[in-house]
């Protein structure tokens, strides 16, 4: 295929409906966000310009979901609804087998769930495979940290590493970028071995905080094209912005990826109930514009953020800068309104909660680590 991103206008696919919405939304960690997702980025009319194609989600085949997953767990959670309903609960021995217990534990619709999460954004590969659209968002996709044969960190399925395969079909380099404030753990295995897949993470990093991992000292044979950015509390737009230009930026262009894939979690905006920093809606929109800016076939996923009129407002606004259109401070009139009292705009404020903890003499460190780790990735 020729990919020639020559356009003004990038051709951008939503992939969406009100069934995969109601779906998502009995995620346990994530109660109702979809609904509210979507709901907003419709009440301000987004789903209705003639630039952005809404596409229904599909499901994955058990074939699909076993290109990375084991049979037995992709078995077990098609049939796990049913076999309870029948033979009664599911003893905790082979619940802990798979992580289906605390974090995640089994919900109404999880077997669907599985294969809807995981089609929609192998569908988004197939897309940028096939050069229909330039930018595929999936809001309700991004489950970083799903391993091959269980669940974890409220992740079913690692919808993110079946698309990233599927995308090796086409692309010969994939870039993998992962903002959310946790550790894209579970796509850092999956393509530890490869230089390939260029898997970039940053992060929370202090103890106690899930899943523990991406230090980025873990420099090793293993790990040929795996970046960690470990950061501390407090992350401000300002010095995400600084990092991204200084650290992302030449990484990206020594390593010229050929496809794009963004795991755009919100769980580090202010406020967050599980994140630490201290992000706004608009820092997420300056990482969203230099990411569009390299002009590479894009997905764009979800992930956390846990306060669910937060995460709506930013998906609504990161949604309209991939249109390139400016959308109401004032949120609109519709079904959900009072979710955003009490000020009813779209801004979450970044403004002083806690201080950046990222100091000068900390990111010198964090520059060191990620020069180690970069150390040969090239293209
Ligand atoms: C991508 N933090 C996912 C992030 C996954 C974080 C964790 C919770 C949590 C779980 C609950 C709950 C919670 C308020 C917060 C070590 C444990 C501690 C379970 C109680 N409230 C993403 C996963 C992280 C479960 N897990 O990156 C039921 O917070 O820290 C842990 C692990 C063991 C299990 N216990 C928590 O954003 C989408 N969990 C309330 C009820
Ligand atoms: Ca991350
Ligand atoms: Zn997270």
């Amino acid at each position: 295929h020729a990919h020639t991103h020559a356009h003004t206008h990038a051709r951008v696919a939503y992939i969406y409906s009100k069934d995969y919405a109601a779906l998502c939304s009995h995620l346990p960690s994530n109660l109702n966000r979809s609904k509210a997702v979507h709901t907003l980025i419709d009440a301000y009319g987004l789903l209705r310009l003639r630039d952005l194609t809404v596409i229904a989600p599909r499901r994955a085949t058990v074939k699909e979901l076993c290109r990375y997953h084991s049979r037995d767990y992709v078995e077990f959670l098609r049939q796990v609804e049913e076999k309870e309903r029948v033979d009664g609960p599911t003893d905790s021995h082979t619940l802990e087998e798979y992580g289906l217990v605390h974090d995640c534990s089994i919900f109404e619709g999880i077997g669907d769930y599985a294969e809807f999460v995981a089609g929609s954004t192998l569908q988004a590969a197939t897309f940028l495979n096939e050069n229909e659209f330039d930018i595929v968002i999936h809001w309700d996709g991004g489950r970083h940290h799903a391993g091959k044969d269980m669940a974890a960190g409220f992740c079913i399925v690692n919808d993110i590493v079946l698309g990233i395969m599927e995308l090796q079909k086409t692309f010969d380099r994939v870039l993998y970028l992962d903002l959310d404030v946790h550790h894209g753990d579970g796509v850092e295995k999956a393509f530890q071995f490869t230089d390939k897949v260029l898997t970039v993470s940053l992060h929370h990093f202090a103890e106690g905080f899930y899943p523990g991992t991406g230090s980025g000292k873990d420099v090793s044979a293993r790990s040929k094209a795996v970046v960690n950015v470990p950061l501390r509390s407090g992350l401000c737009r300002k010095t995400l912005s600084n990092l991204f230009d200084d650290l992302i930026e030449p990484l990206v262009a020594s390593f010229n990826p050929k496809a794009v894939v963004l795991q755009c979690g919100v769980d580090g905006m202010a406020g967050d109930p599980l994140g630490k920093w201290n992000l706004s809606i608009a820092s997420y929109g300056d990482c969203l514009q230099k990411v569009m800016a390299w002009k590479k076939p894009l997905i764009i996923l979800g992930g956390g953020g846990y306060n669910s009129a937060a995460a709506a407002r930013s998906y609504a606004y990161l949604t309209s800068q991939v249109l390139g259109r400016d959308i109401s401070d004032e949120i609109p009139e519709h079904d959900q309104f009072e979710d955003y009292a009490p000020d009813f705009l779209l801004k979450v404020e970044d403004a002083g909660r806690q201080p950046d903890e990222n100091t000068e003499s900390y990111l010198s460190q964090v520059r060191d680590l990620v020069a180690r780790q970069s150390d040969g990735i090239a293209s």
